[in-house]
């Protein structure tokens, strides 16, 4: 595929201020532990780790109007710029970014980079959410005030959000161009906005009677890997907890060990993936690094591990 040979950058992204539990900021520094760096280089790509971000200084004065109910609004709005800038100008360079977290919150500034990078390079950006949450709350219907349960929403356009990445625009993604995928927890409120707005909501309900494969070929078919940069956003409890019980929002139900690899086989195989978030890893709430070596693995697939080279099989 396209994508095999790129040059990697690792990039650290260690923001917990997004996220009820504290934790994540440590998610970088496991995610190396764990040897993401040799799992990815092993395969014959060249990496290149970039360190850790690092926003010492929240913004001056945030107003709040009606980002009242955002915890923490003044620093995630700054390392959301921040983000932002250092996204830019690594997708410029050429690499494939994966963008170590942090909580999900960093992915309002990855993302919305990426979506202004294919907008000037003329690539049709389609985003795939893997997560047990939907992350479209605003701040008017979140139970909790934390963003990392805003990002979708904010990356869709919902106006309350925009300023929270202040005179940088960028193109919102379209409701067909997001796929939310492995959901089994949404708000209350949360839900009728999701509805409202049209998003494509893949849940665990439609994943058990179809299966992974059936869904995930769904949206990838079809899609022209010339033409389009697929950015994969992993939330790492998109895994069931069994799996991977290091990360603050763990819901019962999920993606088991052999999904979870099929998933990132298959999106190996579509060549379509050009930027990677790696989210809400929780090292502190993990079981002597299970989830991180998982995610780790996972990342392995993703970049072309297979238990037997071969090419896409067709049933
Ligand atoms: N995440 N829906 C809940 C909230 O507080 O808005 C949980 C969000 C979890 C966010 O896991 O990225
Ligand atoms: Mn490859
Ligand atoms: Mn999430
Ligand atoms: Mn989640």
């Amino acid at each position: 595929a396209s994508a095999a040979k790129s040059t990697i950058a690792l990039i650290g992204v260690p923001l917990e201020l997004g996220a009820g539990a504290a934790g994540t900021v440590m998610g970088p520094a496991a995610l190396r532990t764990a040897g993401l760096r040799a799992a990815i280089a092993g395969l014959g790509h060249h990496v290149v780790d970039e360190g850790d971000m690092d926003v010492p200084h929240a913004v001056p004065e945030f107003a709040p109007g009606e980002l009242a109910n955002c915890r923490n609004l003044s620093d995630v709005a700054a390392w959301t710029g921040e983000i932002h800038d250092r996204a830019l100008s690594l997708l410029a360079s050429g690499a494939l970014p994966i963008f170590m977290g942090g909580d999900h919150s960093i992915a309002m500034g990855t993302i919305s980079a990426v979506s202004r990078f294919c907008a000037e390079a003329g690539r049709r950006l389609v985003v795939l959410w893997l997560d047990a949450h939907a992350d479209f709350n605003t701040p008017a219907t979140s139970p909790s005030g934390n963003m990392h349960g805003m990002s979708v929403a904010f990356l869709c356009g919902e106006p309350s959000l925009t300023p929270v990445l202040g005179e940088r625009a960028f193109p919102a993604l379209a409701a067909g161009d997001i796929h939310l995928f492995g959901v089994r927890s949404v708000d209350a409120e949360e839900r009728r906005t999701l509805v409202e707005r049209g998003v494509d909501c893949v849940d665990m309900r439609m994943i058990d009677e179809f299966g992974m494969s059936a869904l995930l070929r769904g949206i990838l078919d079809g899609l022209d890997p010339e033409t389009t940069h697929l950015h994969v956003s992993f939330d790492v409890d998109f895994l069931d907890p069994e799996l991977a019980p290091g990360t603050g929002t763990t819901v019962p139900g999920g993606a088991t060990y052999r999904e979870a690899h099929l998933v990132m086989e298959m999106l190996h195989d579509s060549g379509l993936v050009r930027s990677l978030d790696i989210v809400e890893l929780n090292p502190f709430l993990d079981d002597r690094g299970k989830s991180a070596r998982v995610a780790v693995d996972l990342v392995g697939s993703l970049f072309g591990r297979s238990i037997v080279h071969r090419p896409s099989p067709r049933a």
